[in-house]
């Protein structure tokens, strides 16, 4: 069944910008239950997928709403995961260019910041690229991932309050604007755009073991 993935850094690598303990509960509590959860339902069903993206595609087709908000929950952090990074880099190449329709980064920012704090309540901040290599902010609720809508997801963050709660009580702001500014993996999300072009491999929840 599905694994909970390692970070692909240390506990405290993200630190001054998300505490070691913020870190430790939200993967090994928050993020550890959701794959968990979707291995009981899966369990149950003697249902033994090739893919999570299969699953939450499968549930949403299905109006499966416990299955697709386990599933997409257990995707949308490990996503988040490797969407930053100790040292989070400057956009460059073709997602440079792309950043560009918005003036600039400073401006992407601030759309981006924007979206989270007008996002109510619980859910997730995105970076999308559509077809055409255009990029757009968007917000999804709770469990809901881009995955399942239009577009390439490049860049995600998590708004639901154990995010960052502990760190940054009530400014949801101020935690948006430290994580674009110094975890934002930009490499990734330059391979993730890439990617949706076309060239190279997009982001894959790691496969199912027996
Ligand atoms: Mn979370």
């Amino acid at each position: 069944m599905f694994k909970l993935p390692d970070l692909p850094y240390g506990y405290d690598a993200l630190q001054p910008t998300i505490s070691e303990l913020t870190m430790r509960t939200h993967h090994d509590k928050h993020h550890a239950a959701y794959v968990n959860t979707t291995n009981q339902i899966l369990g149950e069903r003697g249902e033994t997928p090739s893919s999570l993206e299969d699953v939450i595609r499968a549930a949403k087709d299905k109006g499966e709403q416990r299955l697709f908000n386990q599933s997409g929950q257990a995707w949308n952090h490990a996503f988040f995961w490797a969407c930053m990074a100790p040292q989070g880099g400057r956009p460059s190449g073709a997602l440079a260019e792309a950043i560009a329709q918005f003036g600039g980064l400073d401006q992407l920012k601030s759309k981006f910041v924007a979206e989270g704090v007008g996002h109510f309540a619980s859910g997730w901040v995105w970076l999308i690229a559509d077809r055409s290599g255009a990029l757009k902010v968007t917000s999804t609720h709770d469990a809901d991932t881009a995955l399942v809508h239009e577009g390439a997801p490049l860049l995600v963050c998590d708004l639901w309050e154990h995010a960052y709660y502990l760190d940054y009580k009530n400014d949801r702001k101020g935690f948006l604007e430290h994580w674009f500014d110094t975890v934002a993996n930009w490499s990734f999300a330059e391979q993730q755009l890439q990617a949706a072009k076309g060239q190279g491999q997009a982001y894959r929840y790691p496969a199912p073991q027996a």
